[in-house]
């Protein structure tokens, strides 16, 4: 009986560890936190745990990226407005190239569903620029 147990412990232990190792996250490839770049510069996203779609597409643990500019987070369920500060990648793009004044600069990548609702803190990275 005890063996039993243990034969059916260990497989769950198993499936809670792969389940933490591929959690969902976004981050940007380039430009680097902190780092000093020339304008204009290239931007490229990552994202994991999770498959791009093209907007429109409402299947589960898809979306497509978006690039905040010197503005607020958008929380989870909110549609991120589309706008010069408010980029959308609905094609399924993973990278673009942006032109800014020279300073410092906020980037935020925010990942959203087909409808371009949020997907909040979760799947959003923040990164700070000095643009040269
Ligand atoms: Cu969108």
């Amino acid at each position: 009986m005890i063996m039993r147990s243990y034969a059916l412990l260990v497989p769950t232990i198993f499936i809670l560890f792969t389940t933490s190792v591929s959690a969902q996250s976004v981050d940007f490839f380039e430009p680097k936190n902190n780092t000093t770049v020339i304008s204009p510069f290239k931007v490229v996203f990552m994202i994991s745990g999770m498959t791009i779609a093209p907007s429109g597409d409402m299947t589960v643990n898809t979306g497509h990226h978006h690039l905040l500019i010197d503005t607020e987070d958008i929380a989870n369920g909110i549609v991120i407005p589309k706008d010069d500060t408010h980029k959308h990648f609905g094609q399924g793009q993973t990278e673009t190239e942006i032109t800014l004044l020279p300073g410092k600069h906020k980037l935020s990548l925010q990942f959203a569903n087909g409808a371009h609702q949020s997907y909040g803190e979760k799947l959003s990275k923040t990164i700070e620029i000095t643009v040269k």
